[in-house]
């Protein structure tokens, strides 16, 4: 998120890709045992990387300061290749303006109003306290059926000020007044962790789309922290317009300040779904 200081666009996005169905036989001897991850399901779309390379659909959609969006073989969680993001650094903490390195992918046709996702990241060296997005999803506002990227409304998976955070947001730019959560739960440093997310953009009879929900290692995360971040502040909460389908998915790191550590994160499969996928294989 943002610090209360300069304009901050809210957030990122990232983008992972593919389709679910990679060919077995592209996997490396070094993987874990066991089937792919959840993408039986009905709708799923998974992306473990193992093509070596962006998968397809996937396209870069932000590139600003210093490091590198590539798949690559330094770590997985599973197989042989990953998305890292790569010594991602520039601009100062506390500063809007930070390193962001994303692909997006537009989904197909009649997604559908809610979004389930899960990926493992591992970071490391150190844990940022700029607002770091990692996985974000978009839709249309109430009464169109499509449009460019900065007309949707979206959901946001970050972390922030060290901890996981989950917002929701009207269309970036600027992305606010957005509501923002924010656990109490450090991220995971040095090791694969496993997010989820349930993003419900219909969330039944009720008059707006449902607050994010997010689980760490299938555990939900609670949001001691629930603010509007707007700028100039507003202490009016956002109208989170309903959805009829998702339409565009982001991933990759966004940094919405300064990164002065170069930091790495890897992500790996990556997939979503109508439902709920776990982190387990399947
Ligand atoms: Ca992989």
């Amino acid at each position: 998120m943002h610090t209360p200081i300069t304009t901050s666009s809210a957030l990122l996005i990232l983008t992972f890709a593919a389709a679910c169905a990679h060919g077995p036989s592209t996997r490396s001897g070094n993987e874990a045992p066991g089937p792919a991850t959840g993408c039986a399901a009905t709708g799923a779309l998974c992306w473990d990387f193992e093509e070596g390379a962006v998968p397809a659909g996937w396209t870069t959609h932000r590139d600003e300061f210093s490091g590198q969006l590539l798949v690559d073989d330094t770590r997985a969680h599973r197989g042989r290749y990953a998305l890292h993001a790569k010594a991602l650094s520039g601009g100062r903490e506390g500063t809007q303006g930070g390193p962001k390195k994303t692909l997006r992918f537009d989904l197909p046709a009649h997604f559908g109003p809610v979004l389930w996702g899960r990926v493992w990241v591992y970071t490391t060296p150190a844990r940022p306290m700029s607002h770091a997005g990692l996985f974000s999803a978009r839709y249309p506002r109430p009464g169109r059926a499509g449009g460019a990227f900065d007309t949707l409304d979206w959901y946001e998976v970050a972390t922030y000020q060290q901890k996981y955070m989950a917002i929701w947001h009207p269309p970036e730019p600027p992305g606010f007044p957005e509501w923002v959560q924010v656990s109490g739960t450090p991220l995971v440093l040095d090791a694969w962790a496993c997010l989820e997310w349930q993003f419900d953009g219909a969330n039944g009879t009720h008059a707006e789309a449902a607050t994010p929900r997010v689980w760490l290692d299938g555990v939900e995360l609670g949001w001691p922290e629930q603010f509007v971040f707007s700028d100039p502040p507003t202490a009016t909460p956002p109208v989170r317009e309903k959805a009829t389908d998702f339409t565009v998915l982001e991933t990759g790191v966004v940094l919405y300040q300064g990164l002065t550590v170069p930091t790495d994160w890897w992500l790996d499969d990556l997939a979503i779904s109508r439902q709920r996928l776990g982190c387990g294989p399947d």
